[in-house]
């Protein structure tokens, strides 16, 4: 935990603008008229805390409301029955008082990630509050609360819920389980702790049933994610003993399958639930002829140092790197090389 940031724990010091929890829950319930938002193409912790801090506040009587930037995907939408996840994108209009408003950045401290957002909507406010739990900026941008130690932010706003004594309704009990599902990758994460659990516990007394969450998250694929699947899959192959997945996904299968790039995320990682596969490398033409290549490692080689050498970036286990002067058949003899260098020599 940072210096400058806020904890769970009344008596914490704080600097100029980070608060402590209960700063955070007296600023609440002292100020009125909020806005909600959260950072670009909102994922399930951003709109299952947005959509709870909601309940929250309109619980304290107060005025508030949600717009983000960006218009979230279809599969959030089943957790706001009411229509409360308002955005720019969608065409929804600033609101008149914007200026009387308080605004909350929910789940980043970056007002750069919240895209068009940065522009109208947070210097118009009355004032800015984050709340967050990820690792902190060294200066804040303005008032905050962060716990780089919760799990999700909708963990933070379920806490607000139990400090202030509330019980939620089954929509804001949903939207938090779902965030903390999303956050937590199911509760494996390294920062599913005793609290997310001590959330979920309450959560699931309040009505919700984890597999209606977990079926509305994993198990709604549309169809041509589902088509693209299989292209991609079938592209498939093991090298160097089975240590080694390639992958790859073309323009000509999104545009066979009506897929969007967007939605080979995480096809990555289905080749590592292998026994023998240490290495699993995506190649994704990006523009025609044009390739960028993923690699993920399940731990025991670090792919990030063949990223570096090609211009590229990242970690240990997740790394990439763009290669546009390549075409695929030099990508591929390239990798073939490079990755089984990765291998220890016996
Ligand atoms: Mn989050």
């Amino acid at each position: 935990m940072s210096a400058i940031t806020g904890k769970l724990g009344e008596e914490e010091p704080i600097t100029d603008t980070g608060l402590n929890f209960q700063q955070l829950v007296t600023y609440l319930q002292t100020h009125d008229n909020f806005l909600l938002l959260s950072h670009s193409d909102p994922d399930g912790d951003a709109v299952g805390s947005e959509l709870g801090l909601l309940s929250v506040l309109r619980s304290l009587d107060k005025k508030a409301m949600i717009l983000n930037a960006d218009a979230c995907s279809l599969k959030f939408r089943s957790f706001d029955p009411e229509g409360d996840l308002h955005s720019l994108e969608d065409g929804d209009p600033l609101p008149q008082d914007l200026g009387q408003k308080t605004l909350i950045l929910i789940d980043t401290s970056d007002f750069q990630h919240t895209r068009r957002a940065k522009d109208v909507l947070l210097p118009y406010g009355r004032e800015v509050i984050i709340i967050d739990h990820h690792t902190p900026p060294t200066q804040l941008p303005c008032l905050a609360y962060i716990d780089d130690t919760a799990a999700a932010s909708s963990q933070i706003v379920f806490q607000i819920a139990e400090k202030l004594g509330l019980t939620l309704d089954l929509t804001a009990s949903k939207a938090l389980f779902m965030g903390i599902v999303y956050d937590t990758g199911s509760f494996i994460y390294p920062k599913t702790t005793p609290a997310t659990f001590h959330a979920a516990k309450k959560l699931v007394e309040w009505g919700v049933r984890p597999k209606e969450i977990h079926s509305a998250l994993f198990e709604t694929i549309d169809p041509s994610r589902m088509r693209l699947l299989a292209r991609v899959q079938a592209s498939l192959i093991l090298l160097h003993g089975d240590r080694t997945a390639i992958q790859v996904m073309t323009q000509a299968m999104l545009t066979e399958t009506g897929a969007i790039a967007e939605d080979a995320e995480n096809f990555i990682n289905y080749p590592l639930k292998c026994s023998t596969v240490l290495v699993s490398v995506f190649l994704k033409e990006t523009k025609p002829g044009c390739y960028r290549c993923s690699l993920r490692s399940k731990g025991t080689v670090d792919v990030s140092t063949l990223a570096q050498t090609h211009g590229g970036g990242g970690h240990k286990t997740a790394a990439g790197f763009p290669c546009p002067d390549l075409s695929l058949a030099e990508l591929e003899t390239l990798l073939l090389q490079s990755v089984f260098d990765l291998y220890p020599k016996d």
